[in-house]
């Protein structure tokens, strides 16, 4: 039985370790239980009129050097921690009730609100974009994710002139998250960026992908996308939006900074402690492909770190 729980965690990936391998294994088989708790029903359930806001007109200029990833693949392999540690998040993601949902705007802005996410896609409307994702376990997918600018969302707060920093923390309900039940890790998930970061043109708040509105494994109804970091810099389901002064301290960094810093920019010559970045295994494909600094964003992405050479930009 022990054994056979073991045997899920380990996931079929041969060339680089998950995230999670320095935690206590007994820690991890004990999580397990928790986990087959998790719920079939609920989620998923949103209002007709915002499914028909899909498919939203795609932004031809974000193109790609590669085929879009089949949902079937990306849909199916998948980082929710909350959800659990292994890739297979559903059916456990649909105990989340993603509609209603209030996203907060806090911290140093002219006045903090709270709009639903319904209401947000109205008033900034919705793009197609095809991006690229590097997951820092070397893994990555190409998908066509719906959502607008960050910088959308950034003028809407009116952040003040003090702000240095967006902060994006994730839903908290262990409830029905059986992953937040497990103490040791810092929950809620919480991921930041720099204010010029968070201009920048790629980074992109989502809300669908594949034409539709998210399904709940891909961080229903409301995730970022930051395609020139690491994966695990685009946190899912949040609830609030923070500007602040500090730089805030992320999950990952709570959990392991020596590994997973707040930079994460991907950088193929900056091996993670534990394995190589130089390729990266395209879901759904044999294939390894090398990986590309910024993954393949420089151009657009480069100009954000000039002169921050003393700072650990690739972990
Ligand atoms: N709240 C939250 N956001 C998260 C994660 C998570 O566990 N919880 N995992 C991150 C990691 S490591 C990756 S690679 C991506 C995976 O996104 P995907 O499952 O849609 O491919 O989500 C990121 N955002
Ligand atoms: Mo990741």
């Amino acid at each position: 039985m022990l054994i056979r729980r073991h045997r899920e965690w380990e996931i079929p990936e041969s060339h680089a370790t998950p995230e999670t391998i320095f935690l206590n294994r007994r820690a991890l088989i004990g999580s397990a239980a928790g986990l087959a708790a998790g719920s079939l029903i609920g989620g998923g359930a949103r209002a007709a009129s915002e499914a028909a806001l899909y498919p939203a007109p795609r932004n031809d200029s974000y193109v790609l050097d590669r085929p879009v990833t089949a949902e079937r693949f990306s849909g199916d392999y998948n980082n929710f921690y909350e959800f659990g540690m292994s890739k297979t998040v559903l059916p456990a993601a649909n105990a989340l009730k993603t509609s209603p949902w209030t996203l907060k705007i806090d911290g140093l802005v002219e006045k903090p609100f709270e709009i639903g996410v319904d209401d947000l896609i109205r008033k900034v409307g919705l793009e197609e974009r095809l991006y690229r994702h590097r997951c820092v376990e070397a893994w990555s997918m190409a998908v066509p994710w719906t959502g607008f600018p960050l910088s959308k969302l950034v003028a809407l707060a009116k952040p003040a002139s003090g702000a240095k920093y967006i902060r994006f923390e994730t839903f908290m309900d262990k409830a029905i998250a059986p992953g937040q039940r497990v103490f040791y890790y810092p929950w809620p998930y919480v991921e930041g960026l720099t204010m010029p970061e968070a201009g920048n043109d790629l980074a992109f708040v989502v809300t669908g992908v594949y034409g539709k509105p998210l399904p709940n494994q891909f961080g229903a109804p409301i995730r970022i996308a930051v395609p020139w970091k690491y994966g695990f810099k685009s946190a899912k389901s949040i609830v609030k939006v923070s500007f602040t002064a500090d730089r805030p301290k992320t999950f990952w960094e709570g959990l392991q900074s020596s590994e997973y810093g707040f930079w994460a920019n991907v950088n193929p010559a900056v091996p993670h402690p534990r394995w190589s970045q130089a390729s990266e295994r395209v879901l759904g494909s044999d294939q390894r492909v090398p990986t590309l600094i910024y993954n393949g964003y420089s151009e657009q992405v480069a100009g954000l770190y000039k002169g921050m050479e003393g700072e650990r930009l690739f972990v």
